[in-house]
């Protein structure tokens, strides 16, 4: 407190009979105690990585793999929605699938939501790529902490390695 402002409360106390001391040590509210103002959702989501896998010998096998983005609340958990939407960085528009959508929160709801990107698989040896799962677009009550989910799509052709999320038994080779 300013000393001009202590000699005004002291002669507001005087004027109207309240101790001095009083005047001047005005008490303020708790606020710590008290809930924010503004009680939003905030979301984040997580990056992932994982091989291209590589084309089948033969068919009966799925020529993509799926990488996972998992959006996590915290806060409030208020009701809303925010956009997703899948961005190249270093890949191509082969190297995956374009992924876009609306996830949609009910209020209260603390469970986690999951965004899915399928990779194409790949026989070329190539450095590893990246790409993004970018959440935009957030309604009123979410606040976006992290908005960037990193894919990182290991190549595993390099040193022939048999990429580990084949379905047991299935037939495999290097492509050279
Ligand atoms: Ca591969
Ligand atoms: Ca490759």
């Amino acid at each position: 407190m300013t000393r001009m402002f202590k000699r005004l409360a002291a002669a507001i106390a005087a004027a109207v009979g309240l101790p001095v001391a009083l005047a001047g040590g005005i008490a303020h509210a708790d606020y710590s105690t008290l809930p924010p103002l503004v009680c939003e959702r905030s979301i984040s989501i997580s990056d992932d990585r994982g091989y291209e896998g590589d084309i089948p010998t033969s068919g009966g096998f799925y020529f993509q793999t799926l990488f996972a983005f998992t959006v996590t609340s915290s806060g409030c958990n208020r009701a809303g929605t925010v956009a997703y939407q899948t961005q190249h960085f270093t890949t191509e528009p082969f190297d995956y699938t374009s992924t876009s959508g609306t996830l949609t929160f009910a209020s209260g709801d603390a469970t986690s939501k999951t965004v899915y990107v399928w990779v194409t698989r790949d026989g070329s040896p190539g450095p590893n790529e990246f790409f993004w799962v970018k959440l935009s677009a957030p309604s009123a009550d979410i606040t976006v902490n992290d908005g960037w989910g990193l894919g990182t799509i290991l190549n595993d052709d390099d040193a022939c390695v048999a990429p580990p999320d084949l379905p047991p038994g299935a037939e495999w080779q290097c492509m050279e």
